[in-house]
């Protein structure tokens, strides 16, 4: 079964023909669409798909993007101050995969006939969201290592399913993501494990850091799957593989004995282990805080978002020197510098 493609999509919009048979056509290609997805046939950008399905992806592509480049925010803080040159080559290297990341989800978003600017006009002006998680403040050195073994940790969690997802551009964009966010997270817990072996003072920096960045680093799966309105549509088409809830629990399963092996507690008295179940049992997560920073209450929603536009401004000049310069060789079709 291979997708109809928008080229050979037929009579949609032609004078004379009645709504009856648009409907029909409608409908055979819906049964076209379902099928590929079905048979997990990956959906491409020239392919016809339903207008809810694009509409979904653009939402949770651009979320996506958006967390990539807000995310960078929280660890460039600490980039003039790492503890040595090592840590600030490791951190400013991460931080550049971080805006790589956005650069793919963006292009991944632009096939499905959004722009770039659109999208970051949305995040601007709070029209479309970013992960909740960067809206906390990175208060120590500690928070970097945390921020590398949590959160990258559950984002890996979380998007490796995503490789799998049925359109196309999005699921290779995460192939190579979670290969980099693969690395982010083992250089965190290496980070981490520095501290906890380190000082008394360093050990109780890295503590705190857990303490702080535990309970966030669960919220970002996601509401509860009974408060999650997009889980069953998604899953249906196959764009998320997992509901929320299993992959919060996936996730806690695996950093269960990696705090151990750090030497760290998780700040959860109810995390146990359940025999019965096979998994970690844990505490209830504040939904009021998640909801709270979701609109726009968290300790830094102000700094980040007015951080990013005025980042945006600062680099008009850069947008609009590489427009002229593509504008100067569209003839030529020559980018390069002129050679002596
Ligand atoms: N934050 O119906 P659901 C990273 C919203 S990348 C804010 O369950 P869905 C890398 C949701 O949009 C981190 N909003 O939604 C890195 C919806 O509102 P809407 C980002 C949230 O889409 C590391 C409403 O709640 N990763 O960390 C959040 O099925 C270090 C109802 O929710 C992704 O975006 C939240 N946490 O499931 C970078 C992965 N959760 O849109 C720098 C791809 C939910 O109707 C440094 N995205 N909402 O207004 C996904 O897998 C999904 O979109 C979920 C949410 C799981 C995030």
């Amino acid at each position: 079964m291979t997708a109809v493609t928008a080229d050979t999509a037929g009579t949609t919009g032609v004078s004379g023909v009645s709504d009856a048979a648009v409907a029909a056509e409608q409908a055979a290609y819906e049964t076209v669409f379902d099928a590929a997805v079905a048979a997990e046939e990956r959906i491409e950008p020239r392919d016809w798909m339903p207008e809810a399905y694009r509409a979904s992806l653009v939402r949770q592509i651009a979320q996506h993007a958006h967390s990539e480049i807000i995310g960078m925010q929280p660890e460039a803080n600490w980039i003039t101050r790492a503890p040595s040159l090592r840590r600030k080559a490791i951190l400013m290297a991460k931080v550049q995969d971080e805006a790589g990341h956005g650069l793919y989800l963006y292009s991944a978003a632009e096939t499905l006939g959004t722009s770039r600017d659109e999208l970051l006009d949305k995040l601007h002006s709070g029209r479309q969201k970013y992960s909740s998680i960067f809206n906390y403040p990175t208060l120590t050195w500690a928070d970097v290592g945390a921020i590398g073994w949590l959160v990258d940790g559950a984002a890996i969690t979380n998007q490796v399913p995503i490789c799998r997802c049925s359109y196309g551009p999005y699921a290779r964009a995460m192939v190579r993501v979670c290969k980099e966010e693969s690395f982010h997270q083992r250089q965190g817990f290496e980070a981490l494990l520095a501290l906890s072996q380190g000082t008394e003072a360093q050990h109780a920096m890295a503590q705190d850091a857990v303490d702080r960045w535990w309970w966030p680093s669960l919220m970002m799966f996601g509401p509860p799957d009974d408060e999650s309105t997009h889980t069953a549509q998604a899953m249906a088409w196959k764009i998320k593989r997992h509901t929320n809830d299993e992959l919060r629990q996936r996730f806690v399963d695996i950093a269960v004995p990696q705090a151990e092996a750090l030497g760290l507690t998780l700040p959860d008295p109810d995390l146990r282990w359940n025999e019965e179940r096979g998994h970690y049992d844990f505490g209830a997560i504040d939904w009021t805080e998640f909801w709270d920073v979701l609109k726009g209450n968290g300790p830094c929603n102000d700094q980040r978002l007015s951080k990013r536009r005025q980042a945006h401004e600062d680099g008009a000049w850069v947008r609009e020197a590489a427009a002229a310069h593509a504008k100067k060789h569209q003839h030529t079709g020559k980018h390069g510098e002129a050679q002596a």
